[in-house]
């Protein structure tokens, strides 16, 4: 008799190459699409250079613009005809600056359900809205893929979110995700899928699928995945793809190894409470705070669903005197749209700025707050410091709550005066002209040649490792450092083709936060102690807290530690990809066997790590001596055979 399959087994099970779920830790899928992004694509692309194929081997690889937009300089500028000349040479699908974000691009136009996706952005799972396996990962994973091989998983636990009932008036996709967050929070997800079934699911359109799995990258989940039904063939239909519709659901008897139900008629509104987005509070609960910015969009919260709503909301009305409501729209797709439903000047005309088709504020990128600020927001991350102001105290919001509280300056409750549900689209405006070589996708333009500004610097690869290492615990952090902290974006985010230069800013951002628990050198210091240490043959070691590594995909957030000599992490706990990163640039992730050691290091503590790749090649334990013996601790790593070697060699680029 067939098993009967969930819909993340179907789509892993028709696209395993290595592994078998039964009974291995690991698998390896091969990947039918790729896409990148400006700020982690240069990057992955050197590194895909370096791997001497001639075009990309993926069904369909796009290189989209959309974060490093605005400029002072000529790094973002260079970049871009980096990357621009990369797509044309090897067949790439090139996303000219101000089409539109990533994510929302790729469920638009490309997206197919059934397809593996893996992106260079810890939000690709957005790809799961329409039924696609859509992973994220660090740059060189991407490059892997690219060339044709496969990526690895943990073998994972599917958890199934049954959703009942319908929303109500004034609640919308992004309720139910800070309700899956409120229940799950973002540290202890690694390795589950997230999969959406139930009666709940016929109700909710692609876009607001799309927002859910977008913001399941929150929980540190491998991915989310909807079903690909009749709303799927209806939005694939209205974008004129109706030929890449299958449909998709778990069969009869399908098992998860967990189930939690979300009755949709019983939710209310809610929002994410500085700093964290597992922060879970009610709208209700902060009803009348005074609000100084509004900040609607990003991958999260950008179609033209989401923006014709706020549109409702605001229509014939103004913004409030002392409020700022700044909306970046998903692509051109929706600009378009909203310019001719009349939305754009509604908007306008109530007091709103209206920026580019970008990720702009949500990176930190402009718009950063005044000081002290309240800023609400409808997208994915309210990390501290992320919006570029480090005092400013940001909460994530659904587009409703946004446009709700935009007209009176304080928190409200979008229920009180709802508006009329946008319908879904029967067809949607087409204009692909901002994506180049579609033409010469897979195939590649010979002879191209690539343009190389001085931004653009080579990508350092790692050395085998040594037998052991005498080391020194160049910092020590808290609980649930995210990757903004390690390697900061926002102004910094230039930097991102110039190892050297980015280097410079790691734990810029922890000088300055607030209750880490941490100690130990930042940046400038960071970057100049781990320098000194590496010209005196002393290796350097990061020892944190829980969830070490949330957050983003940027694999710089382990590659500029490698640069600077950085050898080990040793926490109690690390985020799946960060964990998968660090690999991927031969630093050993290290879980403490005992916490309690954790609380003995400090910052500057001589640590040697005495059997480091005995341990790599063995049993994993590895012993630690500190402070020149006066007492010792161990921490084991489990790594599967394939990233032993990757380790053993000094990193995947240096093991291929
Ligand atoms: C983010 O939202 O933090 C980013 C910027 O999109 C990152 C990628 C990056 O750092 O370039 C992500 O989510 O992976
Ligand atoms: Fe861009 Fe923000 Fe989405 Fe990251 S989370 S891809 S910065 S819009």
């Amino acid at each position: 008799m067939k098993t009967a399959l969930t819909v993340a087994q179907k789509i892993l099970s028709s696209h395993l190459v290595e592994g078998d779920p039964a009974t291995d830790p690991e698998l390896g899928i091969h990947i039918d699409q790729t896409l990148t992004q400006d700020a982690t694509g240069t990057m992955a692309y050197l590194q895909f250079e370096s791997m001497d194929v001639p075009r990309v081997k993926t069904d369909l690889s796009v290189s989209y613009v959309d974060h490093n937009t605005v400029q002072i300089g000529f790094e973002n500028a260079d970049d871009h005809d980096f990357l621009q000349s990369i797509a044309k040479k090897y067949g790439i699908v090139y996303s000219k600056c101000g089409n539109g974000i990533c994510h929302q691009l790729h469920v638009e136009r490309f997206g197919k359900p059934g397809t593996t996706l893996l992106g260079s952005d810890s939000h690709t799972p957005t790809g799961g809205g329409i039924g696609q396996i859509a992973i994220g990962a660090g740059g060189i994973d991407i490059a892997v893929a690219m060339a044709g091989g496969a990526f690895h998983i943990p073998t994972p636990k599917i958890r199934g979110i049954e959703l009942k009932g319908k929303l109500p008036k004034g609640c919308s996709a992004k309720d139910v995700i800070l309700k899956v967050l409120e229940k799950f929070g973002t540290k202890g997800n690694v390795g589950w899928i997230f999969e959406y079934f139930g009666p709940g699911v016929k109700t909710l359109d692609v876009p607001s699928r799309a927002t859910i799995t977008n913001m399941g990258a929150e929980l540190g989940v491998t991915t989310s995945v909807f079903p690909s039904d009749a709303v799927t063939k209806q939005f694939l239909t209205a974008q004129g793809r109706a030929k890449d519709f299958v449909e998709i659901k778990a069969d009869k008897g399908a098992k998860y190894d967990d189930v939690y139900s979300i009755d949709l008629s019983k939710l209310q509104p809610l929002m994410a409470a500085p700093h964290n987005p597992g922060n879970i509070v009610t709208v209700k609960s902060m009803k009348g705070t005074k609000v100084n910015q509004i900040m609607i969009g990003s991958c999260t919260n950008s179609s033209y669903r989401d923006i014709r709503t706020v549109a409702l909301y605001l229509k014939g009305k103004h913004v409030a005197d002392d409020v700022e409501v700044g909306i970046a729209c998903g692509s051109r797709q929706v600009m378009s749209m909203l310019a001719k439903d009349g939305s754009l000047a509604i908007l306008h005309a109530a007091g709103c700025r209206m920026l580019e088709n970008a990720c702009g504020f949500c990176i930190g990128a402009h718009m950063s707050p005044r000081t002290g600020a309240i800023s609400l927001r409808t997208n994915n991350r309210n990390f501290e410091g992320r919006s570029g102001t480090k005092s400013a105290q940001v909460y994530l919001v659904s587009p409703e709550t946004a446009a709700a509280s935009a007209l009176t300056g304080k928190v409200e409750l979008p229920t009180k005066n709802p508006v009329a549900a946008v319908p879904s689209p029967k067809k949607f405006p087409i204009d692909d002209a901002l994506f180049l070589y579609r033409n010469t996708a897979g195939k590649g333009v010979k002879g191209t040649e690539i343009v190389r500004g001085p931004n653009i610097a080579p990508v350092p690869k790692g050395v085998p490792l040594a037998e052991r290492y005498n080391a020194v615990c160049a910092i020590k952090v808290g609980d649930k450092i995210t990757t903004d902290h390690i390697m900061p974006a926002g102004a910094r985010l230039k930097f991102r083709s110039n190892i050297p230069a980015y280097a410079k800013f790691v734990f810029e951002a922890m000088g300055d936060c607030v209750a880490r628990g941490g100690e130990g050198a930042s940046s400038p210091n960071f970057h100049d102690v781990c320098l000194a240490n590496k010209e005196k043959g002393v290796a350097n070691v990061i020892v944190a807290g829980e969830s070490y590594g949330q957050g983003s995909s940027r694999e710089h957030a382990a590659l500029c530690p490698m640069y600077l000599g950085v050898k080990a992490v040793i926490a109690k706990s690390i985020e799946r990809i960060h964990r998968a990163n660090l690999v991927n640039f031969g630093i050993v992730p290290f879980i403490f066997d005992d916490p309690k050691a954790y609380e003995k290091i400090a910052a500057g503590d001589k640590l040697e790590l005495v059997n480091v790749k005995a341990a790599v090649e063995g049993s994993g334990q590895v012993e630690v001596e500190v402070g020149g013996g006066q007492w010792k601790f161990t921490a084991t790593t489990s790594l599967s055979e394939r990233e032993r070697h990757v380790i053993l060699s000094g990193g995947l680029l240096a093991s291929l």
